[in-house]
């Protein structure tokens, strides 16, 4: 997210927030995000996170199928709290080829299933599409306020 690769990270307890610039069609965006660690015991923090959120990424590991399948059970809950929120696939470690397990095609499927148009595969390792990933979001989430801004109520006159 800030260019820089660790290789011994630790799991996320819980939450982290970190902030990132990112430039939609010249204009600068700056995305509050709120990383939700992915294990099974933090999954009652996501329905919280939901409401007020305006897009979300859904990573999962393209070495290891499993973490993909987890997408049901999170847009599960994410389609519960806030139903039309945009959502993004993102599979992480495209630098390990020789490890993948999970190909594309069967992600746009499974996406697709719920609503999900935008997939893409990033590393974090490289960098590659991680620029991408945080413009493919934010201008998701652009649209997603701007169809969502609730209309002015028109001004109440008063009578006697
Ligand atoms: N080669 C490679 N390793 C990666 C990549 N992304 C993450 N890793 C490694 O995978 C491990 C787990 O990465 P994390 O980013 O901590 O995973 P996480 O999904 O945040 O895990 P939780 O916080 O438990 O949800 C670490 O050892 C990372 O260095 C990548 O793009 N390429
Ligand atoms: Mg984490």
């Amino acid at each position: 997210m800030n260019g820089t690769f660790l290789e011994d990270t630790h799991i996320t307890i819980g939450i982290q927030l970190h902030a990132k610039e990112v430039s939609v069609d010249n204009e600068k965006v700056l995305l509050q995000i709120w990383d939700l660690g992915g294990e099974e015991r933090f999954r009652f923090i996501l329905p919280q996170y939901c409401i007020g959120a305006s897009g979300g990424i859904f990573m999962y590991d393209l070495t290891s199928p499993h973490t993909l399948f987890h997408l049901k059970e999170w847009m599960e809950v994410i389609k519960e709290a806030e139903a039309d929120l945009p959502i993004i696939v993102a599979g992480t470690k495209a630098d390990l080829v020789p490890y993948r397990k999970v190909y594309p095609g069967e992600v746009i499927e499974l996406a697709s299933k719920f609503g999900i148009t935008e997939t893409i595969e990033v590393s974090s390792k490289t960098g590659d599409n991680v620029e991408e990933l945080f413009e493919m979001i934010a201008r998701q989430m652009i649209g997603y306020c701007s169809a969502n801004i609730s209309q002015p109520v028109p001004l109440q006159t008063k009578s006697n």
